[in-house]
C-alpha cells in the first residue's frame, strides 16, 4: 500500500522506473506475509527446509559461493569532500558513485518483485530510534529484515509522522563480484547496494544504516553509534548493571552478550541479560549517564564455534524459527557446523557431499538469523524507549600476544585512546582484508561513516561537566601460550572479568597501576573453580615494556596518519603513555600478577 508520505511514494516510483520490476510489494511485516515469502522461497530453492521435527520453521539458505561475507574493498563512503570520509574509508565522489551504481540498477528488477520495507531501528516509540526504507528484489532480504528489525506498517506510520527516512536501495543484481558496490551517501542519508545478497552488504538496516550512516548522524546530533553488544549483569542483590562492549567482527560479541556464568556464580544468584549483540546507540541522559538502545530486533550471528558448552543460550534459541545461511547439514537434515558436536555432516555449505578435502563443512562465516526474544537470556529492557544506563565500556580484539586479559583506563580520555589503539587479527566476516592483523579502533574500522580523527574528537567531547561517564576497559580473550593454545577459557568464564569491572565501578575492588592502565591485583579476580594451566595466569597478565613500547610506537604512527584531524588531547594522552613506558627502564619492574595460590 503506497504511503501517505509523498516523498516516499516518489522515491519508490523513481526506483521502479529505473529498475523495472514486474511487481511492487509494500511490506506490512505480518506473519502471513513472512509465511508466504517462505513458501515462495521453498519453491525457488532460495530456502531449503531443515528437519521440521527437530527444528520447526527452520530453513537453510545457500549463498552464491562468491558472496559469503562483507566486501570492504567494494564498500565506499561518498561524502562531498574526500577529507570527510578520512583515510579509514574508501572514498568516491558522490556524482561519480551515483552514475556508476545507477547504471547497474537500470532494468535490474525485470522479472522480479520490488519489495518496499519500511523499518525502524530501535523500539518503535523510542526517541533514540531512527527509521529507514529498504527497497530490495531479494525475498531472502525481506525475511531477514523482518527478523532483524521492527519492520512493516508500524514503522511506516512512524516514518509518515516524522516525514524523514534513510533511503536504502538494494538489488542482488547477478551476484557478480565484478558488478558489486556497497555505497553510502551520508549527506544525502542514502545507501545504494548492488550485487550481493549477504548479511551486512544486503540487510541495509544493519551495518550500512545503523553504523555507517548512523555514526555520521550521531556526530551531528550528539550521540554514539557503535559496534557494541549490550549486556546486563545482575548480582545476587538483584542490582543490574549494563556493559557495552566493542569487539571486531567474529571476535566474541554475541557470545559475551548471552554468556552463562560459571556454576559458582549461578549458585550465588548472578544472572546475565542480553540487550543487544552487535550494535549500540547511546546518548547522554539528563542525569549525565549514557543510555543505550539496541537498534536491532534480532541476531545475525556466527554459527561455527556455537555449542552447548560455549553458548548454550544461543543453541537453545536456534531450535526453531531460524534462518541458517551457509551451514552444513547432517544425514537427518539438521543444521551443523564446526564446533557444534561430534556428529558428521553429509552435505557441506555449498550442498556438495561432505569431503574434508574441500575445507570446513560449514562456511567459517556461516550465520543464523533469529528473533532476539528467542534467546533465554533476552532482556525485556531491549524494548525500553529510554534505553539502559551504561556503567562500563569494553574494547577488545583478537591478540595472540602483547595485550593482557584485562586492564582499566585511568579516565575517559585514556579510555578513548585505548579504543583508538585497538588492533585485531582479521576474521572470515569480511573478504580480502589482506592483512593478518590490523588497527581497528573501537571495532569500527569497517563501519565508521566519516573521518576517524573527527570520530575520536567526537568521543572525547562527551567528557563534559556533569557527565557521569562509564569506566573504560580493554580485554583480550585470545592471548596464546608459546604452543599456540588460548591461555584463557573464555565464554562463561569471562564473567570473572566482568565482575572485576563492575566491582571497580562500585569502588569495591583494587587494581595495580601500570603505564598502560590498571590491572587487577592478585586477589581481585574470582578464580574459584577455574583450572588454568601452569603459568597461564602470569602470562595472561604479563605486560612486557619492550613489547608495549613497540605497540605504542605503532599506535603513534597510526594516529599520525590522520594528520590534523586527530585531536591534540588524544596525542597528548598518547605521549603521556609513551613517557610512562619510557620511564620503566627495567622490564621486571612492571607490575606482574602473582599466580593465585
Ligand atoms: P560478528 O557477528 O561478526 O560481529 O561477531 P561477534 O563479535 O558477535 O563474534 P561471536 O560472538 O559470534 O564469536 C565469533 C567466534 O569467536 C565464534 O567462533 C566463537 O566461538 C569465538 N569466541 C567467542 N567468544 C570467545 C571467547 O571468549 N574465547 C574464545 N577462545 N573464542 C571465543
Ligand atoms: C559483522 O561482520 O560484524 C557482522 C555480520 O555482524 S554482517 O551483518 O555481515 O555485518
Ligand atoms: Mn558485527
Amino acid at each position: 500500500m503506497p504511503s501517505k508520505l509523498a516523498a516516499l511514494n516518489r522515491w519508490v516510483d523513481d526506483v521502479a522506473k529505473r529498475t523495472r520490476p514486474d511487481h511492487v510489494h509494500w511490506c506490512d511485516g505480518s506473519q502471513a506475509e513472512y509465511d508466504q515469502l517462505v513458501d515462495a522461497m521453498l519453491k525457488t530453492g532460495d530456502l531449503i527446509e531443515l528437519n521440521q521435527q527437530t527444528h520447526p520453521r527452520c530453513y537453510l539458505h545457500r549463498s552464491d559461493p562468491q558472496d559469503v561475507a562483507r566486501v570492504e574493498q567494494l564498500t565506499v563512503i561518498c561524502s562531498k569532500n574526500k577529507d570527510d570520509a578520512g583515510p579509514n574509508n574508501i572514498w568516491m565522489d558522490p556524482a561519480e558513485a551515483h552514475a556508476k551504481i545507477d547504471a547497474l540498477f537500470e532494468g535490474c528488477m525485470a522479472g522480479r518483485t520490488l519489495y518496499v520495507i519500511p523499518y525502524c531501528m530501535g523500539p518503535l516509540g523510542s526517541p533514540l530510534s531512527r527509521c529507514g526504507v529498504e527497497i530490495t528484489d531479494s525475498p531472502y532480504v525481506v525475511a531477514n529484515m523482518r527478523i532483524m528489525t521492527r519492520m512493516g506498517t508500524a514503522a511506516q506510520e512512524r516514518i509518515e509522522r516524522e516525514g524523514t527516512f534513510i533511503k536504502a536501495l538494494h538489488s542482488i543484481g547477478e551476484l557478480d563480484p565484478e558488478r558489486r558496490w556497497i555505497m553510502h551517501f551520508p549527506e544525502e542519508l542514502t545507501i545504494k547496494s548492488f550485487g550481493s545478497g549477504y548479511g551486512g552488504n544486503a540487510l541495509l538496516g544493519k551495518k550500512c544504516h545503523a553504523l555507517r550512516i548512523g555514526s555520521y548522524q550521531a556526530r551531528i546530533e550528539g550521540w554514539l553509534a557503535e559496534h557494541m553488544l549490550i549486556v546486563g549483569i545482575e548480582n545476587p542483590r538483584h542490582e543490574i548493571r549494563y556493559v557495552a562492549a566493542a569487539f571486531p567482527s567474529a571476535c566474541g560479541k554475541t557470545n559475551l552478550s548471552m554468556l552463562i556464568p560459571p556454576e559458582g556464580y549461578q549458585r550465588d544468584g548472578w544472572k546475565v541479560w542480553t540487550v543487544g549483540d552487535d550494535i549500540c546507540w547511546m546518548r547522554p541522559g539528563k542525569d549525565g549517564r549514557l543510555y543505550a538502545i539496541n537498534p536491532e530486533a534480532g541476531y545475525f550471528g556466527v554459527a561455527p564455534g556455537t555449542s552447548k558448552k560455549t553458548n548454550p543460550n544461543a543453541l537453545a534459541m536456534l531450535q526453531h524459527d531460524t534462518i541458517f545461511t551457509n551451514v552444513a547439514v547432517t544425514a537427518d537434515n539438521q543444521p551443523w557446523w564446526e564446533g557444534l558436536d561430534d556428529r558428521k555432516p553429509v552435505k557441506d555449505w555449498q550442498g556438495r557431499d561432505y569431503d574434508p578435502a574441500n575445507g570446513p563443512a560449514a562456511h567459517p562465516n556461516s550465520r543464523f538469523t533469529v528473533r532476539a526474544n528467542q534467546c533465554p537470556s533476552w532482556s525485556p529492557e531491549a524494548e525500553s524507549d529510554q534505553g539502559v544506563p551504561i556503567d562500563a565500556i569494553v574494547f577488545g580484539g583478537r591478540r595472540g600476544s602483547v595485550v593482557p586479559l584485562v586492564f582499566e583506563a585511568r579516565d575517559w580520555t585514556h579510555g578513548v585512546l585505548i579504543g583508538a589503539s585497538m588492533a585485531s587479527e582479521t576474521t572470515a566476516a569480511a573478504t580480502d582484508v589482506g592483512v593478518p592483523i590490523r588497527r581497528d579502533p573501537m571495532a569500527m574500522k569497517p563501519f565508521c561513516g566519516y573521518n576517524y580523527g573527527d570520530y575520536f574528537a567526537h568521543w572525547l567531547s562527551f567528557d563534559q561537566p556533569g557527565a557521569k561517564l562509564p569506566k573504560v576497559y580493554q580485554v583480550n580473550w585470545f592471548r596464546k601460550s608459546s604452543d599456540g593454545k588460548f591461555l584463557w577459557p573464555g565464554f562463561g568464564d569471562n564473567m570473572r572479568v566482568l565482575e572485576w569491572m563492575l566491582k571497580r565501578v562500585a569502588g569495591d575492588a583494587g587494581a595495580i597501576e601500570t603505564p598502560i592502565g590498571n590491572l587487577p591485583s592478585a586477589d581481585d579476580l574470582n578464580l574459584d573453580g577455574l583450572h588454568l594451566s601452569d603459568g597461564a595466569l602470569d602470562e595472561l597478565f604479563r605486560v612486557d615494556s619492550a613489547e608495549w613500547r613497540a605497540e605504542e610506537a605503532a599506535v603513534g604512527e597510526y594516529l599520525a596518519s590522520y594528520g590534523s584531524h586527530i585531536p591534540d588531547a588524544l596525542l597528548a594522552e598518547h605521549q603521556r603513555v609513551v613517557a610512562a613506558l619510557d620511564a620503566e627502564t627495567d622490564v621486571s619492574a612492571m607490575p606482574r600478577r602473582a599466580a593465585a595460590s
